[in-house]
């Protein structure tokens, strides 16, 4: 027996200048690294002296149902000042972590290492790999926003993180880059600016700190010659991370915990909740060689120095090029939204698109046409007229790690006799509205999916969204179908790229609730995810009333996210307010005159969103308004209709549609009889802060817009607007 004792904290932590709420487990951040043997019985005590609820999912561990620490799914959320008592046996080894799983506490703290170390006695132990000297990383990312803040800003489509990454692609950044076609493109194909992530980060850390002296293990002085094993998890909330290394290749030895056959490599890509062992050489004496973590988006990174002596650094990775990763979603969306792999069949990260944007791998930015050849040896010119455009490997000298390299140290075949169970998904979503799901249902839109005790399950996933998503199965290995054969890897993680399919099998071997979800935590609580259930078990005793457990579990994804704007000019205020969910949306807009000439309005609409790109928006709406006019003004809309947009108190029936260029068209009848079409185009990105909107209808109204964004809730705004004519102010936003 193997006891731990968790007491869960509020702390404040100041990892980027400004001293902001965190969560710690006795009193740390990262939480304390477990450490158990395969034989063990693990008992942890998870006091929670929080305000809130929370729990701990062991990630990666086989363990009973009720043990999988996931809050109204296989037992009760941990009330504050009450302690739960997690139980279990270790029936395997390997490098895994350990989170909670309640709302969005793993942003402020809530991920540890959690070791299961192979006895000397496992025939399967390495001598050279299982007996180095080892060091167990987490990874992570920290934001001084409040991560409620972040997930609220993401379902608005607030683009300040990509104000702070320099990567928000407007026009004139475009036109700048020779890419001004592209952007019209992209926009025409109703695509937002593209990126490799969604959220901004203030720092990267690596076991809690960004940068780290590795000088030593357990006292023992690292000199010119060892190897040490590096245990990875990657415990960030959203962040994938390239790990590089200054002192020579990485040798992977084991992923997400299991063996593979060891293999050499450059780089590797770790995926948001994946794990990688690492072994790394310390190829020379008095020399300190630089470990680096870059995030996918290249904005930040952290470093562990290992070794003795002077630091010898890993290059940077360059920026991102943007535009060409642009113009190859470009080539990839049709115009209804779904993608098109143009026959490549993309699986397990062989071909990865983003190559377009690697310099390290395609060249620098070419600065004139003519002059882009020079960068490329023969190999990458030969490579880029073959079907090996994307494959990173074919392409350049640098070897990437991907899935199919990844073979198992010993058979990993399933029950060859069991029933076969097939099951189909699509990874679905969309940028805008920030919904993520599969098969364009969230969890609380979806049934539990039945499966058998015995049977082999096989998942055929199809990633149709414009971001890589980290699927992640509780409970369970599964194998990796990856041309390896019997040796297939087993993983509990697998990082799908946009156009990707990928074969799992897992034979259904431990009765529970299991949750199969995206690992970014932002997708998950946006509903990214499904519960496979077995038939006919018995129920969980920690989930006294299941009625409300699962109405607890389907608010994550069906919570409304709320906000506002409102523009305080000197011809009037105007402003909107919404709250909106996976498919509703209620908003209010108004615009208030200050004086009666240039009169009061408010609409408000209620709608709900309709298919998995979301541009249709049938709504109710409710008008009111009122401008005095001059005694014999009378005014008409385009289809002679009397106006009533001076008085007018009316109930309507309309919709919303997203055009090409992102232009909503609206419809609305009123219950008079009128009839209005408008169209509306908002933030037009015409530099890295500066925006431009218009608006349009048959009341002969119309409305065009300058903004400049200050920061993340202020604008400077000018306008002139048909009714209450010019005028400039300042935009608070929320
Ligand atoms: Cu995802």
């Amino acid at each position: 027996m193997v006891k731990y004792e968790l007491t869960v904290t509020d702390t404040i932590v100041n990892f980027s200048g400004k001293e902001k709420r965190a969560i710690a487990v006795n009193g740390q951040i990262p939480m304390p690294t477990l450490v158990f043997t395969e034989g063990d019985t693990a008992e942890i005590h998870v006091h929670n002296q929080l305000r809130e609820t929370t729990s701990l999912h062991w990630h990666g561990v086989f363990l009973p149902n009720k043990e999988d620490g996931v809050p109204n799914l296989t037992q009760m959320p941990i009330e504050p000042n009450t302690t739960h008592i997690y139980r279990f046996p270790i029936i395997q080894n390997g490098t895994h972590w350990y989170h909670s799983h309640s709302g969005l506490q793993e942003q402020i703290g809530m991920y540890g290492n959690f070791i299961m170390l192979k006895k000397e006695s496992d025939p399967s132990f390495r001598k050279g790999i299982d007996d180095l000297p080892t060091v167990p990383i987490v990874l992570s990312e920290w934001t001084n926003f409040k991560p409620e803040n972040i997930h609220r800003m993401l379902h608005s489509a607030n683009d300040w993180s990509a104000i702070k990454k320099n990567a928000t692609q407007s026009y004139s950044e475009a036109i700048k880059a020779g890419h001004f076609k592209t952007k019209l493109t992209n926009e025409w194909k109703r695509m937002m600016a593209m990126d490799v992530s969604d959220v901004y980060y203030d720092k990267i850390l690596i076991n809690g700190r960004p940068d780290t002296d590795l000088k030593s293990i357990d006292d023992k002085p690292f000199k010119g010659g060892d190897n040490v094993r590096l245990r990875i998890s990657n415990g960030g909330a959203s962040s994938y991370f390239w790990l590089t290394y200054a002192g020579g290749k990485i040798t992977v030895v084991a992923s997400d915990g299991n063996d593979i056959e060891p293999i050499a490599v450059d780089r590797l890509l770790i995926a948001a909740s994946e794990t990688y062992d690492i072994v790394v050489p310390i190829p020379a004496e008095n020399i300190a060689f630089e470990f680096l973590a870059t995030t996918e988006d290249r904005t930040k990174s952290a470093s562990l120095y290992i070794g003795n002596g002077i630091k010898q650094l890993k290059s940077p990775l360059p920026r991102l090029k943007y535009f060409e990763g642009m113009k190859m979603m470009n080539d990839m969306m049709k115009m209804n939204g779904d993608l098109d792999d143009m026959g490549m069949k993309m699986s397990l990260n062989q071909m990865d698109m983003n190559v377009v944007m690697y310099p390290e791998i395609t060249g620098e930015l070419k600065k004139k046409k003519g002059d882009q050849k020079d960068k490329m040896d023969m190999k990458n010119e030969h490579a880029h007229h073959s079907e090996n455009k994307y494959n990173s490997n074919a392409l350049s000298d640098i070897t990437t790690l991907n899935y199919a390299m990844l073979k198992s140290t010993t058979k990993t075949s399933l029950p060859a006799k069991a029933p076969v169970k097939e099951l189909h998904f699509i990874l679905t979503g969309n940028m805008s509205r920030y919904v993520w799901s599969l098969d364009n249902k969230v969890v609380s839109e979806a049934d539990k999916i039945l499966i058998k005790k015995g049977e082999n399950v096989r998942l055929v996933l199809y990633n149709n969204s414009m971001m890589r998503h980290p699927m992640h199965l509780h409970g369970h290995d599964f194998i990796v179908l990856n041309g390896q054969g019997d040796y297939a890897p087993l993983k509990n993680i697998i990082d799908i790229m946009p156009m990707e399919t990928d074969t799992l099998a897992f034979n259904a071997n431990v009765e529970g609730d299991w949750f199969f979800h995206c690992h970014i935590l932002y997708h998950m609580m946006s509903g990214m995810g499904r519960v496979f259930s077995y038939e006919n078990q018995a129920p969980n005793p920690l989930i006294p009333n299941p009625k409300l457990a699962q109405r607890n579990l389907f608010a994550d994804d069906r919570k409304f996210h709320f906000m506002a704007e409102n523009d305080f000019a000197t011809n009037g205020n105007d402003g909107i307010a919404m709250f909106q969910n996976t498919r509703w949306s209620i908003g209010t807009a108004w615009r208030l005159g200050y004086n009666p000439m240039h009169g009061y309005e408010t609409e408000t609409h209620v709608g709900r969103y309709i298919g998995q790109m979301q541009w249709l928006m049938p709504f109710i709406g409710f008008d009111w308004r009122y401008r005095k006019i001059e005694i014999g003004e009378q005014e008409k809309n385009i289809f002679g209709q009397t106006n009533t947009k001076d008085k007018r108190n009316l109930v309507s029936l309309g919709f919303n549609y997203t055009l090409p260029m992102l232009i909503i068209f609206q419809t609305e009848v009123f219950h008079s009889g009128d009839v209005r079409l408008q169209l509306i185009r908002e933030d037009i990105p015409i530099s890295k802060r500066l925006r431009a909107g218009f608006m349009l209808n048959t009341d002969k109204e119309f409305m065009v817009e300058l903004r400049y964004i200050v920061n993340k809730n202020m604008g400077i705004r000018t306008h002139y607007d048909s009714d209450m004519g010019f005028g400039a102010g300042l935009t608070l936003n929320y």
